[in-house]
């Protein structure tokens, strides 16, 4: 795992990473179907020497959001809640889930994935409570989960709205994080994870930036048409990249940004999975709306040259002149009292 090799006379912690693209999953795929699709990526990458693959936002099933899936109402979820609760895990790994870890272990490749998480308000760690989250985990080598993130950015809406084409209740399906944003050791580097949405506030980066994150693990289902406002939608592509190698750049870390794309359930989603070095760079690229590996050497080392330079954090933030950023509304400063 993470091979240090000798570069112009100094070692260098180089880690391939293979960005696993997924095309659409249908509304009636099962998760054996969708873990076999999960299978051949995972084996193209280990046998091209990746060291970790890293597959998008809700992985396992279709994007289910796009449909009012209970009874809609003003208030909690309720209902005939059948078809929602089966795309969420119960527990992760599971025995659909299982082959996977199986094999990973097997190559000896870490992998990252995303999906829906119903937890058991009976677990002795709980709070007694039964939650829905958007999450993902971090697995290393070994087949342990390292890590495991719940979605803090929480787009859509919470209710049924009728007068859109489809609908995006992330907001009715999935509760925000009570836990933000965290780091782990592994691979050899500092690894962090975000959720879609996530990509598009510079708090994301930054936070795990004051961590000390070397490379960024985003997955993402982006819809093409966003309907409060489609004169964005031309500009889904160029809004993408902008703020996942803005985060990049101004944190001196990689980002991986890896999407389930194409038209899925006729919903067309953007696809355009990247992997951004620390100099913003985008240093490889999807061809495909589908199913699709995109590899690359990533350099942790790379990360220092920003870290100690233009964003050397310690010598040249100034966090007093940024209080508005973390003030919460209902704070004289947030309304911008003295
Ligand atoms: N999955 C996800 O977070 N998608 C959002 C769509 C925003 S429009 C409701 C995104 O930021 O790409």
């Amino acid at each position: 795992m993470t091979p240090e090799r000798i570069t112009r006379e100094r070692i260098t912690r180089e880690i391939v990473i293979g960005a696993a693209q997924l095309g659409p999953i249908a509304r009636n795929e099962t998760r054996a179907e969708v873990v076999e699709r999960l299978l051949i990526l995972l084996r193209r990458g280990a046998q091209q020497g990746c060291e970790l693959i890293v597959f998008p936002e809700l992985a396992l099933t279709t994007f289910f959001p796009r449909w009012a899936l209970d009874d809609g109402g003003d208030g909690e979820i309720s209902g005939d809640t059948t078809e929602l609760d089966s795309y969420y895990e119960t527990e992760m790994p599971n025995a659909a889930i299982q082959p996977l870890f199986d094999e990973a272990k097997r190559l000896g490749v870490g992998f990252h994935i995303g999906y829906a998480e119903l937890t058991d308000p009976n677990d002795p760690d709980g709070d007694g409570i039964q939650h829905r989250y958007n999450t993902s985990i971090l697995v290393d080598a070994g087949g342990d989960i390292v890590g495991r993130y719940r979605k803090v950015h929480i787009p859509g809406h919470e209710h049924h709205e009728p007068w859109r084409q489809f609908q995006h209740l992330e907001r009715r399906y999935f509760e925000e994080s009570p836990e933000g944003f965290h780091v782990h050791e592994a691979f050899g580097g500092v690894f962090g994870m975000a959720i879609c949405n996530d990509r598009r506030w510079p708090e994301t980066y930054r936070v795990m930036g004051l961590m000390g994150v070397e490379m960024v693990l985003i997955g993402y289902n982006t819809p093409l048409n966003y309907a409060p406002d489609p004169s964005q939608n031309p500009l889904a592509a160029f809004h993408n990249h902008l703020v996942m190698q803005a985060g990049a750049y101004q944190n001196g870390t990689w980002v991986i940004g890896v999407a389930k794309g194409g038209i899925e359930e006729g919903v067309e989603s953007l696809a355009q999975t990247a992997i951004i070095a620390p100099s913003g760079q985008v240093v490889a690229q999807a061809t495909t709306i589908g199913d699709e590996l995109v590899m690359a050497h990533c350099d942790l080392d790379m990360c220092e040259r920003y870290k100690q330079t233009l964003f050397d954090f310690e010598r040249y933030r100034r966090p007093e002149m940024y209080g508005l950023i973390a003030a919460t509304t209902d704070t004289p400063s947030a309304k911008g009292e003295q």
